[in-house]
């Protein structure tokens, strides 16, 4: 824990980002957040100021925004009020602070630029491949629907014969790029510029490349790969889902001289083009380099370079083609980027020549090889699964057709070092043939995703439990790649809602998603048809007959309803106003379209696939099918969304609709109960789910919540205190127990670890999350391949639980964002102690509790210029003390009250250390 006795303002950011380029957000929003060792630390106002240069900032010349001095505690979602901005404009930024004492602190400076605003404002054009290239190309193929074509190498010569004063490469594509000047790879982003609906938008990158230009000849260079765009997306090896076969880029360099000049180097047909080393690269199918084949000194600039980077055959000219339709917008998300790295843990030669390594982890990315000494020309192959086999040989069964093989063919010489492009796979073992020998110091797993802030940490006495929260953290970095996905192995790797929906919360407590989820609504809405209906997965791949099973998926419930949740989620943990306005409509057309096909407030028709409770105990995968339970889980989500809708529409001010939504949810709860509520508070569809989605979405009659509640423990008993949710039960089932009193059963539930259980995978070595309960038994082993990813989320929700209830880390009802939130551990002896840490929008909160007998020391952690409801488990008679002294004389602590078996209060910022004891039950 950080100390600063005054208040210092740190963590500027600017829509969530920190310092980012090429923004298209015309007002954007500012947030900070306040440290301070003084209990009760407050701010009382701010000022924003901005200047176009660091110089004028610091000369009190706040050029493009000053706010002056504004009374407020508000130091998130500030909107940006000064002068418009324009393209290209560069912002810098501080704030300055008052607290509650009149002391004033002022940040460090922050940054954003803005983008492009004007579509007329790209000067460059669109380039592709000239056919020639993979024609004249032996080794090279050329794409067509069932075969990856050879990336493509573009390269531009230019001079620089001024000094400059900034650079900045704007760079878009439809396929995937990588880029240099230089001789320097520009970014360290993978798969720029990243999955959108491209029928709809397209993003773009902005870089600044300032440092990277040189005086004299200069080279700015692109290689072009396939991703989303025409590579395998889905299942089936369908492949080009998006208007046609060829890739394209557009590149923008834009210099600003110092002697006040502009020039701008954009894709034309001036740029030349050729094949390369990477031969092919998938996604999905992994790549093929061939070493020998690299143009050395291609990203370079001169006669010399030129000459070495001359393949057997000339450079030729790219070809200029038409711009797509869609708009070009900003990525305003967090790139993927490699994450982490692994060396192998161990590594066994399966049969002689065949070398199997475990990295350890199961992970989403691909191998970085290094080799010394090998003869030129060697076949190095390299492929990829998430488990071994019985007899130690490498399962790949479950990948489906994703073929998920790396070839590197070597270069010869002294040392080489090897990274694929445009691809990665899924796995925690790698085989590698091809050497005779090897070690586990020639290869290192790279580990991708979308390069979110971690803010969460959790640690308990149980190691198992530690693992499982791990395992659930490590399965939403392999699978946010670019946007939510369900597997990052498989020939699938779709953005499925459901799967997104259920784990979000979790989401949140581990990573900072804001921007990331921001961004993904977009493609949800993107996805959305005319009539309202939001799909099932997003971005969603344009209806194709190729695309088989993915034409009509939409408005599967507990899928679709994402739509809803996603924007709400975003409201309650980070305050986000903006998401809800910008997708109401969205929003309104969905609600209405379910209400228009389901006049009788049941949820019974146009349910799409109908999931129902994808994967419960016993399986069910039927889809396309109708039941009791299909239709019942439907119209809960159906009244909880109408609900949500309510209070959103009073958030952003839209009282009129608050009523007519707050009616629409009244009567689709009326419809429930009608149906599925026995006057005895039994349900006409007895599985734990659908006891959790009643008590959840608070759809039953207040009298029967109890029983309910009663009926749900039995349930679990009866299966010898084990769980049987799928996706749409899992999420909801332990904070649904502990709300209703019954946190010895989630507890219970917790550390389970025969099957079916949360633990069952831990003990068995997991290092992810998997799909199904099954996925692998003793008894019976794998489960059947055909969809069996180790590497799924959905049922590692569990994770949100541990934050909120075990650590108890909680939003508070009413003020969202943790502005103000609750802090109430619901203990219990089977864990000595627990902590969790969590970075919110306004700074760090930390709950940390051990169990001493009946004694509880509990430390937290507030962060300045919040407020924190606190609950003790204390029973009646017991009292409270806080660093020693009894709690209601403690600074900073107020509003001291007895609830029942609960003591409660109010702290302000600070640090805390409590002691109590709790209930002896
Ligand atoms: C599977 C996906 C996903 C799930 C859908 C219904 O194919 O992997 O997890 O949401 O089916």
């Amino acid at each position: 824990m950080k100390t600063a006795r005054g208040l210092l303002v740190t963590h500027l950011r600017c829509e969530y980002l920190v310092d980012p380029l090429g923004i298209d957000e015309r007002t954007p929003r500012l947030s900070w957040e306040l440290e301070s060792d003084r209990r009760g630390a407050r701010q009382v106002a701010y000022r924003v100021r901005v200047a176009s240069t660091p110089e004028k900032l610091a000369a009190g010349q706040p050029d493009r925004w000053d706010s002056g001095r504004v009374e407020t505690g508000q130091t998130t979602h500030v909107e940006y009020a000064g002068k418009p901005l324009g393209s290209r404009d560069t912002c810098h930024w501080s704030v300055e602070v008052w607290d509650e004492t009149g002391a004033t602190s002022t940040s460090a400076t922050a940054r954003w630029t803005m983008g492009l605003l004007d579509p007329r404002e790209w000067t460059a054009s669109w380039v592709a491949a000239d056919p020639e290239i993979f024609r004249r190309d032996p080794q090279a193929t050329i794409p067509t629907l069932t075969e990856p074509g050879t990336p493509v190498l573009f390269r531009k010569e230019f001079e620089i014969t001024t000094p400059v004063r900034r650079a900045t490469v704007y760079a878009t594509a439809r396929g995937v790029f990588e880029l240099r000047l230089g001789g320097r790879r520009i970014g360290d982003d993978l798969f720029a510029p990243e999955w959108t609906d491209y029928d709809k938008r397209i993003h773009y990158r902005t870089y600044d490349v300032t440092e990277l230009v040189r005086a004299g000849p200069n080279v700015l260079a692109a290689t072009l790969g396939d991703g989303w765009w025409t590579g395998y997306v889905g299942w089936q090896e369908t492949r080009a889902r998006y208007d046609n076969l060829e890739n394209s880029i557009c590149v923008q360099l834009e210099l600003e001289l110092q002697d006040g000049g502009r020039v701008v180097v954009g894709t034309d047909a001036s740029w030349r083009c050729d094949t390369g080393p990477i031969l092919s690269s998938d996604f999905q199918m992994g790549e093929t380099y061939d070493a020998r084949r690299e143009r050395v000194g291609w990203t370079f600039a001169g006669p010399l370079a030129a000459a070495m980077s001359e393949s057997p055959w000339p450079w030729l000219p790219a070809k200029v083609v038409a711009p797509p339709a869609a708009v070009l917008v900003a990525q305003r998300s967090e790139p993927v980027r490699v994450i982490e790295s692994f060396v192998p843990v161990a590594m066994h030669e399966q049969t002689p020549g065949v070398f199997i390594f475990d990295l350890g982890q199961n992970i989403a990315g691909f191998v970085q090889l290094r080799l010394a000494n090998v003869t030129a020309g060697t076949r190095v192959t390299l492929r990829h699964g998430e488990r071994l086999n019985p007899d130690g040989s490498l399962y790949t069964e479950n990948l489906r057709r994703a073929k998920s093989t790396d070839v590197y063919v070597t270069r010869g010489g002294l040392e080489e070092v090897w990274t694929p492009h445009f691809t990665f796979h899924g796995f925690q073992y790698v085989e590698v043939t091809g050497l005779a020998a090897i070690g586990v110091n020639n290869l290192t797993g790279c580990a991708i995703s979308s390069a979110t802030a971690p803010v969460g940490q959790f640690e308990c006495s149980n190691p198992e439990v530690n693992r499982l929260w791990l395992n659930g953290v490590w399965s939403q970095r392999d699978n946010f790649i670019s946007v939510p996905t369900d597997c990052p192995q498989r020939d699938e790797r779709l953005g499925w809602m459901g799967d997104a929906q259920v784990f979000l919360r979790t989401a949140t407590c581990n990573q900072d998603v804001a921007a990331f989820f921001t961004k993904w609504m977009t493609d949800v809405e993107d996805a959305q048809t005319t009539d309202g209906i939001f799909p099932d997965v997003a971005p969603r791949p344009r209806e194709d007959v190729r695309f088989v099973g993915l034409d009509g998926l939409g408005g599967g419930a507990g899928w679709a309803d994402a739509g809803v949740i996603v924007p709400w989620t975003m409201w309650r943990v980070y305050g986000d106003h903006r998401i809800i306005q910008r997708h109401w409509r969205a929003m309104v057309a969905w609600l209405d379209w379910v209400e228009r096909k389901n006049p009788r407030g049941i949820r019974e028709h146009e349910l799409g696939n109908n999931y129902g409770d994808w994967l419960c105990i016993p399986t069910d995968t039927s889809f396309r099918t109708q039941s009791p339970m299909k239709t019942f889980l439907a119209t809960a989500y159906w009244a909880d969304d109408a609900v949500k809708l309510a209070r959103m529409a009073r958030v952003i001010g839209r009282e009129e609709d608050a009523r007519r939504f707050d009616a629409m949810a009244a009567r689709v709860r009326q419809a429930f109960q009608a149906e599925y509520v026995r006057a005895d508070g039994q349900l006409t569809v007895e599985t734990q789910t659908a006891y959790v989605l009643a008590l959840t979405f608070d759809l039953l009659p207040p009298e029967m919540r109890r029983r309910a509640a009663e009926r749900l423990v039995a349930n679990i008993r009866d299966l010898g205190w084990h769980l049987s949710t799928g996706f749409i039960g899992v999420s909801h089932l332990n904070p649904t127990l502990t709300l209703a009193g019954h946190a010895d059963v989630a507890y219970r539930l917790l550390l389970q670890d025969t099957f079916p259980s949360w633990l069952y995978p831990v003990k068995h070595g997991a290092t992810t999350i998997w799909e199904r309960w099954n996925g692998w038994t003793r008894e019976d082993g794998f489960f059947n391949p055909q969809m069996n990813s180790f590497n799924h989320y959905s049922l590692g929700s569990i994770g949100e639980w541990l934050f909120r209830h075990v650590a108890g880390i909680e939003l508070d009802p009413e003020v969202p964002g943790y502005e103000r939130f609750v802090l109430r551990p619901y203990v219990n002896p089977v864990l000595a102690h627990a902590r969790a840490s969590y970075r919110t929008m306004h700074g760090e909160i930390v709950s940390e509790w051990k169990l001493d007998g009946w004694r509880l020391t509990w430390n937290v952690r507030i962060p300045a210029n919040t407020l924190a409801r606190v609950v003790f488990p204390s029973p009646p008679g017991a009292g409270v003390t806080e660093n020693n002294a009894p709690l209601e004389t403690s600074p900073g602590i107020s509003d001291v009250r007895r609830d029942g078996d609960t003591l409660t209060c109010l702290a302000a910022g600070g640090s805390y250390a409590f002691e109590t004891v709790v209930p002896a039950s």
